[in-house]
C-alpha cells in the first residue's frame, strides 16, 4: 500500500526482549504479583504508588517529585509525598469530604498539584484534575456536571471558578494566597497543611473503586467524565515497564501536563509505581529550556508529543549539540508522529521515536512500537501483551488485513475507563459491538499484523496534541452576539497537526473586519480556553447544513482541503 523505511530495534536491554514470545507467555495475573494488594487484599493506589516505597522497600529518601522552573527547584522524597499527601487526605477528611466526593484541581504544574492529587486518592475520594489553561464556563461544566464538592486551586487560577455558580461545591482550598485575600469559604492550603497531622491509613477500596475524572471531547455535545479506578495501576505499571522500558537505572521524562491523561497516567502516577521521581517542569516551553532540562536530570526515557518534537527539530540540528544528552528511549502520543520527525530524532540523538496511541477512555498506552521490535515508519505496531487489537466494520466484525475499518480493542483491560459519568448511554456506545471498544480512530492492519492509523472518523479535533470538540468551540463563538452561526474543524498544519479553524454566518447588522476577528478569537481564548481558541475565522454567508439544521461540518472539511463532497443528499438545498 505504501513505501515505508525500516528501522532496526534499538540497541541494550529491554524489559520485552521479544514481543511474540512475551505476549504468549502473559498473563495480567503475573502483574498483579508486583502489587503488595495482592497478599494484603487492601487496595488503594496512594499505597501502592507512594506509601510502599517508604514503608516496604527502604526507598523513603529516593526523590519523588523533581519540581524546577526558572525561579526555583523543589525535591520532595518519597517519605515527604507520603507525609504530605497524609496530610491533605486529613485536610480533606476533616471538612466532611469522604469516600467517593469529587475533589477537583485547578492547579499549574507545581509539587502541590502532585501532592493534593495524591491526597485526596489517598482520602479515597474522586479525583479531577482539570487542565490549566480552562476558563470559566469550561471549569464550571466540567464542576457542574461531576458534582464536584471541593477544588484545590491558587491565588492567580481561583477567579476562574464562580462558586455561586456550581451548588455542589462547597470548599475552595487555595495554594499560594494572603489570608486577607481570602473569601469566607476559601481555605488557605498552607494554613491548613501545617495544622493537619502526617498520619493517614490510606482508605483501603476495591480496585473497581474510582480513582479520578477526567474530562474529555467528543464531536457533539459538552466533554464528558471518563472515569477511571484504582486498578489502572495495573495497566500503568506494566507500560511503564512494556513500551516505556522504565529500567533500574533510568530517568524518566514524561513531558505531558498533568490536566490530561498522558499527563495523569504517565507524569504522575505510572512513575510512582515503578518508584521514580516524576519529573515537572515549570513554565513555558522553549527549545533551550527542554534541552537543558534533558540535561540536568540525564533523562534517558523520554515521553514527549509530535507537536513538541516538531517544535524542536524547528529549532535546528545545532540546537541539540551544546547539551549533553544521555537519552536512550524516546515515546510519541496524542496525534500521529510523520516520518520526518522520526528522522531528526535518529539524526540528533541516534534515538528513533516509538509511537504509543491510546486515549482518556483506555486509560494507558494500548497499541505501542516497543524498542525491541523493528518499526516499519508510519506505523504503530502492535497492541501491548494483554490487550488484543482489531480492525473492525460499522456492524463489529472483524476485516482482514489491508483493509481500512473502526480501531477496536477487546474489552476488559486493567486501565479501560469504568463509567461515562453519569452517562451509561455514551459508555455503552463505545461497546455497542461486544466484545470490542471502538476507538472512533481508522486504521488498518498489514500482513504483518502492524497497524497503520490513518485519522479520526468523527469531528473530535486534536490540535497539539490536545483534544478539543468542535461543539464546544462553535457554543462559544455562537454566544457572541455578531455570530449567527459557526462551524468547527480541524485544519492539518505542519507543526501543530491541526489548527482549529471556524466558518461563521455573521448576524443581521453585522460586518466582517479583522477586529472583529481578533474579537472572536479572544472570546474563545478568555471564555472557554487558549488551545481552543479558533486560529483561523472565515467568514461565509452561509454554512452547509442538512435539512435538520446540522452544521455539516464535513463539507466544510471537504471544501478546506479541495476534496470531492460525497454525498449531499441530506443537505438543505
Ligand atoms: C493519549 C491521548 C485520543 C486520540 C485518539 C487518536 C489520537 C493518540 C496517538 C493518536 C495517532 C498516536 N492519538 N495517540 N493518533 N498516533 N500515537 O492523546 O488521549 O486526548 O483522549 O486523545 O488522540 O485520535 O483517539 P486523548
Amino acid at each position: 500500500m505504501e513505501n515505508y523505511e525500516v528501522l532496526p530495534p534499538s540497541p541494550g536491554k529491554h524489559n520485552m526482549e521479544n514481543y511474540d514470545e512475551y505476549c504468549k507467555n502473559f498473563t495480567w495475573e503475573n502483574v498483579e504479583k508486583e502489587f503488595s494488594w495482592n497478599t494484603t487484599g487492601k487496595v488503594n493506589i496512594a499505597y501502592e504508588a507512594i506509601d510502599r516505597w517508604v514503608d516496604e522497600k527502604g526507598k523513603g529518601n529516593a526523590p519523588a517529585i523533581l519540581y524546577s522552573d526558572a525561579e526555583k527547584e523543589v525535591t520532595v522524597t518519597f517519605a515527604d509525598l507520603k507525609a504530605q499527601s497524609a496530610k491533605f487526605a486529613n485536610v480533606l477528611t476533616k471538612l466532611g469530604i469522604k469516600k467517593g466526593d469529587r475533589v477537583f484541581l485547578f492547579i499549574p504544574r507545581s509539587p502541590e498539584m502532585l501532592i493534593s492529587f495524591a491526597g485526596i486518592v489517598k482520602a479515597g475520594c474522586i479525583a479531577g484534575p482539570l487542565f490549566e489553561a480552562f476558563m470559566e464556563e469550561a471549569v464550571k461544566d466540567r464542576l457542574t456536571d461531576s458534582e464536584a464538592v471541593a477544588i484545590v486551586t491558587t491565588a492567580g487560577q481561583k477567579s476562574r471558578i464562580k462558586k455561586d455558580e456550581v451548588p455542589s461545591l462547597k470548599h475552595v482550598i487555595v495554594i499560594g494566597d494572603q489570608e486577607s485575600n481570602l473569601a469566607p469559604y476559601e481555605i488557605s492550603y498552607e494554613k491548613v497543611m501545617a495544622e493537619a497531622s502526617a498520619d493517614f491509613t490510606p482508605v483501603w477500596l476495591t480496585k473497581d473503586d474510582p480513582m479520578f475524572l477526567l474530562y474529555t471531547s467528543g464531536s457533539t455535545g459538552k466533554p464528558k467524565g471518563v472515569l477511571h479506578s484504582h486498578e489502572i495501576m495495573v495497566g500503568m505499571y506494566h507500560t511503564m515497564r512494556i513500551s516505556q522500558d522504565v529500567q533500574d537505572d533510568d530517568v524518566f521524562w514524561c513531558t505531558a501536563d498533568p490536566g490530561w491523561i498522558t499527563g495523569v497516567s504517565y507524569s504522575v502516577w505510572g512513575p510512582w509505581l515503578v518508584g521514580k521521581a516524576t519529573i515537572i517542569r515549570g513554565g513555558r516551553f522553549s527549545a533551550d529550556d527542554w534541552y537543558q532540562t534533558l540535561e540536568k536530570y540525564g533523562v534517558t526515557v523520554w515521553y514527549s508529543a509530535p507537536t513538541a518534537f516538531r517544535m524542536l527539530a524547528a529549532a535546528g540540528d545545532e540546537a541539540v549539540k551544546k547539551y549533553k544528552l544521555k537519552l536512550r528511549h524516546i515515546t510519541s502520543v496524542g496525534e500521529p508522529l510523520n516520518p520526518e520527525v522520526i528522522m531528526w530524532a535518529l539524526r540528533v540523538f541516534n534515538v528513533r521515536i516509538h509511537e504509543t496511541f491510546f486515549m482518556t477512555e483506555t486509560g494507558v498506552n494500548m497499541i505501542c512500537c516497543y524498542p525491541s521490535e523493528p518499526i516499519k515508519v508510519g506505523s504503530m505496531f502492535k497492541p501491548i501483551p494483554g490487550v488484543e487489537a482489531a480492525i473492525t466494520d460499522d456492524e463489529g466484525k472483524v476485516l482482514p488485513p489491508m483493509q481500512m475499518g473502526n480501531l477496536s480493542l477487546k474489552k476488559g483491560w486493567p486501565g479501560m475507563m469504568k463509567e461515562i459519568w453519569k452517562n451509561p448511554a455514551k459508555y455503552n456506545e463505545y461497546f455497542e459491538h461486544d466484545p470490542w471498544y471502538v476507538s472512533g480512530d481508522q486504521a488498518y492492519m498489514d500482513e504483518d499484523g502492524y497497524i497503520w492509523f490513518q485519522g479520526r472518523n468523527d469531528d473530535v479535533i486534536k490540535t497539539a496534541g490536545e483534544r478539543v470538540g468542535p461543539f464546544e468551540v462553535e457554543s462559544k463563538l455562537v454566544e457572541h452576539p455578531a455570530v449567527a452561526e459557526a462551524g468547527v474543524i480541524g485544519k492539518p498544519d505542519e507543526v501543530r497537526g491541526n489548527i482549529i479553524k471556524a466558518f461563521i454566518a455573521l448576524a443581521p447588522g453585522y460586518t466582517w473586519s479583522e477586529e472583529l476577528g481578533e474579537e472572536l478569537k479572544k472570546f474563545v481564548k478568555t471564555g472557554l480556553a487558549a488551545h481552543a481558541a479558533p486560529r483561523e475565522i472565515e467568514v461565509r454567508d452561509k454554512l452547509p447544513k442538512t435539512r435538520s439544521g446540522k452544521i455539516m461540518r464535513r463539507v466544510l472539511k471537504a471544501q478546506e482541503m479541495g476534496l470531492p463532497i460525497g454525498d449531499l443528499s441530506t443537505m438543505d438545498d
